[in-house]
């Protein structure tokens, strides 16, 4: 049993773990690492289904708006929980920024050290600011984030550290659970899941996700899964390893994915692709889904909306989104919240304030009113 000191469920911790214990591999046992991640909202996007057309619904999984601004809580609940239960003392991950803010954070709710490696240079400062205010030992690399992953997957062989990368199979069923929220929320699986691909751990969760649920009875379709990877970062479309990814969208600057293989059954098993958009098309998407539908969302987020746009705007052979049915229902997972990078959000645009005397008129005026 948990001593008392350990982390336990509240009654008022609606965590991923509380609401879908019976699909996740608990027990009585596990003490329960949560800060009352998941059940995010489903955004309806009127605008992005006007683009799409074909009387097409599109709906925005915001899994910004987790506790600590990404979908990486959902995996680490479960990640935390198991360590917490085995007596880990302290935990271990390579990041590109959202993972080592989650595990910093839930690595303190669990009362264990969190060590994270992080290519020095290429992690937005928001995720960096929240790796330091959680707490973690922070190591910054001369190294991108696949070598990180490789010193991790060494280092955490040492029985000090558990590793919390989303090879660490926890860290799967955790965020499959978001699957789970879109099936109970729309009554049936959508006909697409649109979402952004980096180390390829998330598609190959909602994947898993889906599956189980269509096992279950809960929905009467597997949706196609489509995935979407920045021109510089995109082995699993080029199928070849990239040694030195580069993108805007630091989140998904990565080379040699960790769940390749797993991905690649998903996108084949579902009739669904990975594809490619550039930089210019993914701050393009940002800027556009925030002027347009209100939601904010981090550059690599925005690579799912990008990819959307750029189905539409040119068919090409044997794509699943252009020979979807009048009516689906689309998807797109966004993964982090724009307010993670608000750097790479201001210089991409040329934003300015309108500059005022404290005057009413002089505002006014140079509002043009
Ligand atoms: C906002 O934090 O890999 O394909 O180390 O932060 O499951 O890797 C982040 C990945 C998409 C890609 N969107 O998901 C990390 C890390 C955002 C992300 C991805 C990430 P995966």
């Amino acid at each position: 049993m948990p001593e008392a000191s350990q982390p336990t469920i509240f009654a008022n911790d609606h965590g991923v773990i509380q609401r879908y214990r019976n699909y996740l591999p608990v027990t009585d046992n596990t003490p329960i690492v949560s800060l009352s991640e998941g059940s995010t909202p489903l955004i309806h996007a009127p605008r992005l289904s006007a683009r799409v057309g074909k009387g097409c619904t599109v709906l925005v999984k915001y899994e910004g708006l987790n506790p600590t601004g990404s979908f990486k809580d959902r995996g680490m609940t479960m990640a935390m929980s198991k360590a917490r239960e085995n007596g880990s003392k302290a935990v271990i991950c390579a990041s590109t920024g959202n993972t080592s803010a989650a595990a910093a954070a839930y690595a303190t709710r669990a009362g264990m050290d969190c060590v994270v490696l992080l290519p020095a240079g290429k992690i937005s400062q928001g995720k960096l600011a929240q790796a330091f205010v959680y707490g973690a030992k922070v190591v910054a690399i001369d190294g991108n984030f696949d070598r990180a992953l490789e010193l991790v997957r060494e280092i955490g062989e040492m029985d000090e550290f558990e590793i919390v990368n989303s090879i660490n199979p926890y860290r799967i069923e955790g965020q499959k659970t978001a699957s789970f929220e879109i099936i109970d929320d729309l009554g049936d699986a959508p006909h697409i899941h649109v979402l952004p691909v980096g180390n390829a751990g998330n598609i190959t969760a909602y994947w898993k996700g889906y599956r189980e649920y269509h096992a279950e009875g809960k929905s009467t379709r597997l949706p196609k899964m489509v995935g979407f990877q920045a021109a510089g970062s995109a082995p699993i479309f080029y199928n070849q390893v990239v040694t030195a990814p580069e993108t805007v969208a630091t989140a998904i600057r990565i080379g040699n994915p960790a769940s390749w293989e797993a991905a690649n059954e998903a996108l084949n098993t579902s009739g669904g692709k990975i594809d490619i958009v550039t930089d210019a098309e993914i701050l393009e998407a940002q800027g556009w889904l925030a002027a347009n539908e209100g939601i904010f969302v981090e550059p690599a987020s925005a690579a799912s909306i990008a990819g959307l746009f750029k189905c539409c705007a040119k068919p090409c052979e044997g794509c699943p989104v252009n020979a979807i049915e009048p009516e689906s229902t689309i998807v797109c997972t966004v993964t982090g919240h724009g307010l993670k990078d608000i750097d790479t959000a201001l210089s991409a645009r040329s934003f300015r304030t309108i500059d005022a005397k404290d005057d009413r008129s002089d505002i006014l005026g140079k509002l043009g009113y």
